[in-house]
């Protein structure tokens, strides 16, 4: 793969909508091919189409910027994505990705690492995963567990609204205690799920719980699970990008929900294992942090 997989066709690019071609011109990885690139350039460069189809304001649409920007080396990366609102997002992005089965994404996932490994052993291929709740913790919970315990060298990503957003609101296991949805309506019955505690006890090397309040910090996470999935095995991010649509919030009040629960339900957690500390470091050391 190279960066000029992500071009337009010459032949149809007099065809093509301006935001494609703007999309082509200012992605992060268009404007910073041989330098050093993260979330400092975003103010500049574009990873997502301003007309993707979320709610106005879903917090889901700011933090894929965000681990967009932060991706080591997004032209050897591939994206796992699966159904739900922020598989909305990915035909408005110009990154490799695939759409899995709802609920198989860890096991599609882990397929494509392994050919990759063995097709490409001299380059480093990324693959993130990066799904719902309700896919990864609730449905596809199975093949989540199972990467892990294989020891799977990739990273996942859960957009964590701790509801199924985009079949109208239904709990899942994530979903707080005693909230009520529209389709929910006699409220949970038990605590939201720790998944970074079962994907630490599961076999990953580095788990954290946040919320997608601070850009920075969303995107150092994601640079050391990535780094960290390359070498030593499986990490688990879990990202609050609260439903503002399911709890009643208008499109400027996300941000003020994720820094609440930056103090409650996602008050901050980090597991990273000793082989993967050391590993961290000598990555820091070469400048790759
Ligand atoms: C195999 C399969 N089962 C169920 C569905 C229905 N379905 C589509 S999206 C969705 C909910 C997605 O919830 P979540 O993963 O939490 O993502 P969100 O929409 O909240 O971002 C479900 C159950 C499906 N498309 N395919
Ligand atoms: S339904 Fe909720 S998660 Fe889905 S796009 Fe709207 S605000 Fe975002």
């Amino acid at each position: 793969m190279s960066h000029d997989i992500y071009k337009i066709n010459p032949e149809f690019r007099e065809i093509m909508p301006k935001e494609i071609i703007e999309l082509e011109e200012n992605a992060t990885w268009a404007k910073n091919m041989d330098k050093p690139r993260g979330i400092k350039e975003l103010p500049d460069t574009k990873e997502l189409l301003e007309e993707h189809s979320l709610c106005a304001g879903c917090p889901e649409a700011a933090a894929l910027r965000y681990v967009l920007s932060a991706l080591p080396k997004p032209e050897d990366t591939i994206i796992v994505n699966s159904t739900g609102c922020t598989s909305l997002m990915f035909p408005h992005i110009a990154l490799h990705t695939v759409h899995s089965l709802f609920g198989n994404q860890n096991a599609v996932a882990s397929g494509i690492k392994r050919v990759l490994d063995w097709r490409f052993p001299d380059t480093q291929k990324d693959v993130v995963v990066l799904a719902g709740d309700g896919a990864t913790v609730d449905i596809g919970l199975d093949y989540t567990l199972q990467s892990f315990f294989r020891q799977e060298k990739i990273t996942t990503i859960c957009f964590d609204n701790e509801v199924y957003a985009n079949t109208g609101g239904q709990e899942s296991g994530m979903t707080a205690k005693g909230q009520v949805f529209k389709m929910a309506p006699t409220g949970k019955k038990f605590d939201k799920v720790p998944m970074w505690e079962l994907a630490k006890t599961s076999g990953c090397h580095y788990s954290v719980n946040m919320t997608a309040s601070a850009p920075k910090a969303v995107a150092k996470a994601v640079r050391e699970a990535i780094l960290v999935a390359r070498e030593i095995g499986p990490t688990y991010i879990n990202l609050y990008t609260p439903c503002i649509l399911e709890i009643g919030l208008s499109a400027n009040e996300g941000l003020g929900e994720m820094k609440d629960q930056d103090k409650d339900r996602f008050a901050s957690y980090k597991h990273v294992s000793p082989e993967a500390e050391e590993y961290l470091k000598k990555c820091k050391a070469e400048g790759l942090l």
